[in-house]
């Protein structure tokens, strides 16, 4: 009999789902999560209005089962080897396949595969009962007692578990412990052999070349012949191909592209992505498997060399070092859920948009969906992806839980490895950081922590994706004393003293790290997401619902105490959800723009955090319904790619002035800079033309404004800095003497004219008088604006795009738009 290619009979779709050992059923959707099947059900009450988490706690402590029937075909059931495979079971499950038990799992981030061959027949029964992780955690931390930071209802046991971290609940997240089987379930069957792995190595030779080296290897039942045949294609045209043997069931074949089109990095250039497709042939050529991936051609390291400074810390493209610019990812649901597919596309092309071209992965949610780096792999966003260990110790001296980490680890990355985005390896999160602040290493000793963090996990990095850059943890200092981190001079750093110290903003501009892979800076989200979750009678910051959606035990008086520092007390509390936002984004320009200037010595910055779980008070730049905060806005802004920004000299009066370029090439440029009075009255200006150098900082000039402060006092002098470049890139900055409320600012009298062009309008604001974080929206619908709390000058009317969320008329647009400033945040109506 001819053999066939093989064959995947899907298992997704329509189940049920009961309390183990009850008969009440609800209907289940596969993938997805007991939570979100009981939500739909209405046997759980929407868990993210106000304070009904509290009540949709049961859901974690009891036993579940997933069930469905399944009818296959004779000849399915004939072939040689017949597997279950489970690519997601979260995460204590037992399988029973017509009533006979095929396996248990342990870890919701492995891939499952159980022999079931002999127990199929035409009709069949699959149940899958997941136990709660709860008794398991107590029996544990009975045992050995983990210390931790995120503690869970009294117990240390979360980190026993090879379950999603911050399913435990974290200072951004609720607690609603799920379970189910979160990843796509097949019945795979083949005869002969099935393609295993396949490792892709890239050699750029100094002719422009690339060589590509393709690694097969199969899981057999055969001893007979088996080749491998490899065509790489772009846009759908061939560019190469190969064919090999495959000796013992392995081999390795090649493929070199002589004009290859290189994948850069957002900013740098395109994303050129090649397809290769690898198929298996029998002893008579025949396909018996096929493989796909999509790959792009470049190199992509982290640089670590001594240098003037200690030691680099910096990313490069095709031998170009670049700043990674960019924020941390969370899940996207509170509950693991695959169908987030459109929400993460959305986030990553917002992050793309604001110019980011770096996402980190924290590690305490999980490793994300293959549609995640097919589409970091299209923006040009590069991946630093941790593996999911968070703020905890492990118990990394059981060598069972050793060996389950190593084959979590192996999975992942064979799944994830060939994505031109992924850039780093990362062991932890702060992990070193808890070891170094107290009885950390009494929970776990350092050398069963390095010995699985170097050891194991770099092993598998170094051996199944050679090609790929390992870092222990973040923030980690390299070197031997591991009593430390943090350290200035080399390694990365997470900087957390402006929200967890209540140190001012200016900190930020002592720091001079050389990567800095977090910090952050909490708001509220704005009204219509509070909403979401609140009746009227909510809209307090310090009601009970809106302090339950603030997880963070010092979060409100954090916000608040430099919310006071910056500005004056907000008129109402939709107001002080939006001065929220400007004080956050504020934070954060003050720490990137810092940064930036201190390139090449700093090479990146990756703000805490880029999205949410759900509608929260974080310090997401993007709420948990995808509505952009201040912060965002003000992101597209500080890492466009050319800046100017000036630090002033409260003392001596004077103002540095800095022009930051991430550009490959020169540009030049044109500098206006204009003093102000709070009335619109010009005191001075001045203009200069520049040349930008690409890929570093510039000292441009300091501006000595002593004078103006002596005669007018601190107040009365605000600085517009403007820069138009050559190649059509703006930035404008603007510099103050004194905290903003300390300015008695005039009514700008903001006017906005508004021109329809489609589905967008044309919005052209002007000011009569500087206007600070002058901010639109849409009273009754959503909508996006290309730039938004945006500083006006007084003689300088300015046009953003703006598109709502759904089709409005002229007419209602005008009637729903808002245009305020920092004044009207104040000053009652
Ligand atoms: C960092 C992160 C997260 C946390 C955040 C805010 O430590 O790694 O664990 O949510 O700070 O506290």
């Amino acid at each position: 009999m001819p053999a066939t290619l093989l064959e995947v009979f899907s298992l997704n779709g329509c189940w049920e789902l009961s309390q183990t050992c009850s008969t009440d059923r609800v209907p289940a959707e596969v993938p997805g999560t007991v939570m979100s099947d009981l939500i739909r059900a209405g046997r759980v009450e929407d868990p993210y209005y106000r304070d009904n988490e509290a009540r949709a706690q049961w859901v974690g402590a009891k036993d579940w089962t997933f069930s469905r029937a399944f009818t296959l075909t004779g000849a399915l059931r004939k072939r040689q080897k017949i597997l279950l495979r489970c690519e997601g079971l979260d995460t204590f499950a037992t399988i029973r396949l017509n009533g006979q038990t095929v396996g248990r799992t342990d870890n919701m981030f492995r891939t499952w595969e159980f022999e079931v061959g002999g127990l199929l027949e035409t009709d069949n029964t699959i149940e899958i009962a997941f136990d709660s992780v709860l008794p398991y955690m107590a029996e544990k931390t009975a045992e050995r007692k983990l210390a931790a930071w995120n503690e869970y209802r009294g117990l240390y046991g979360r980190a026993y578990v090879r379950k999603q971290p911050c399913n435990f609940g974290w200072d951004w997240g609720p607690d609603l412990i799920s379970y189910g089987i979160w990843r796509d379930i097949s019945i795979v069957a083949y005869d002969l052999a099935r393609l295993s792995d396949l490792l892709i190595l890239q050699d750029h030779r100094p002719d422009g070349r690339v060589a590509l080296s393709l690694r097969v290897a199969t899981e057999s039942v055969t001893t007979s012949a088996l080749s491998a045949r490899c065509e790489l294609k772009r846009k759908g045209r061939s560019v190469g191909s190969c064919e090999f043997d495959l000796p013992s069931g392995h081999g390795e074949g090649g493929i070199t592209v002589a004009a290859p089109e290189l994948w850069w990095p957002a900013g740098m250039g395109e994303q050129p992505l090649y397809e290769l497709t690898v198929s298996l042939l029998d002893a008579n050529r025949e396909e018996i498997d096929r493989t796909t991936r999509r790959i792009g051609l470049r190199t992509l390291r982290l640089e670590r060399r001594p240098d003037q400074w200690g030691e680099s810390f910096h990313f490069s493209a095709n031998g170009v070092p670049f700043f990674a610019k960019g924020a941390n990812w969370i899940p996207v649901e509170a509950f693991t859920s695959p169908g987030d597919k459109d929400r993460t596309r959305r986030l990553l092309e917002d992050a793309a948009e604001v110019h980011m071209n770096m996402i980190r992965v924290w590690g305490g949610g999980y490793y994300p969906h293959d549609h995640f780096f097919d589409a970091c792999d299209e923006l040009g966003l590069c991946v630093w992806q941790d593996f999911m260990y968070a703020c905890s110790t492990y118990p990394v001296w059981d060598p069972a839980f050793v060996e389950n980490g190593r084959l979590e680890a192996i999975d992942n990355v064979r799944r994830i490895r060939h994505h031109a985005s992924l850039a780093l390896w990362c062991g932890n999160n702060e992990i070193e950081q808890g070891m170094n602040g107290g009885q950390w290493p009494e929970s776990m000793p350092w050398e069963d922590y390095k010995r699985f963090f170097d050891g194991t996990l770099g092993k598998v990095v170094s051996e199944t994706d050679p090609q790929r850059d390992y870092w222990p943890s973040s923030a980690h200092t390299p070197g031997e004393n591991r009593g430390n981190h943090n350290d200035p001079t080399r390694g990365d750093a997470h900087l957390w003293n402006v929200w967890f110290s209540h140190t001012p903003f200016e900190w930020y501009h002592t720091c001079e790290h050389r990567f800095n892979s977090e910090f952050g800076f909490q708001s509220f989200p704005e009204l219509r997401t509070v909403e979401s979750f609140t009746e009227p009678r909510d809209h307090n910051i310090t009601s009970p619902v809106m302090e339950w959606h603030q997880k963070s035990p010092p979060g409100n008086s954090m916000i608040f105490h430099q919310m006071l520092d910056w500005f004056r007390l907000p008129v109402d509390f939709e107001t002080t959800l939006r001065v929220s936002q400007i004080v956050q984004g504020l934070a954060i320009q003050y720490g990137v723009e810092h940064w930036r200037r201190s390139m090449p010595r700093g090479m990146g910055t990756l703000y805490w955090q880029l999205n949410d779980c759900w509608p929260v008070t974080s310090w997401a730049s993007i709420d948990g319904y995808g509505r952009w905060k201040a912060l965002h806005y003000m992101a597209k802004r500080f890492f466009s790619p050319v800046i100017i920004s000036g630090v002033e000299d409260r003392a001596k009066g004077t103002v540095e002035i800095d022009l930051t370029s991430d550009l490959l090439h020169e540009d030049g440029g044109h500098v206006r800079w204009q003093v102000f009075t709070p009335e619109g009255g010009t005191l001075d200006s001045g203009e200069l033309n520049v040349s930008i150098s690409p890929r570093r900082n510039t000292r441009l000039t300091t501006l000595d404004l002593s004078g103006f402060l002596r005669e007018h006092g601190p107040d009365r002098v605000i600085l517009f800095l403007d820069l138009a470049t050559g190649a059509g890139h703006t930035s404008r900055s603007v510099v103050l003497f004194v905290r903003p409320k300390k300015i008695e600012w005039v009514n700008p009298e903001l006017r906005a004219s508004i021109v329809r062009d489609g589905d967008t309008f044309a919005v052209t604001i002007e000011a009569q008088a500087p206007a600070l974080w002058t901010w639109l929206e849409l009273t009754g619908t959503d909508c996006r604006f290309s730039d938004n709390f945006l500083h006006l000058r007084p003689d300088n009317p300015t046009t953003v795009t703006a598109r709502p969320a759904a089709p409005i008329c002229l007419a209602d647009f005008r009637s729903q738009l808002r245009v305020r400033s920092l004044r009207d945040t104040y000053v009652q109506p």
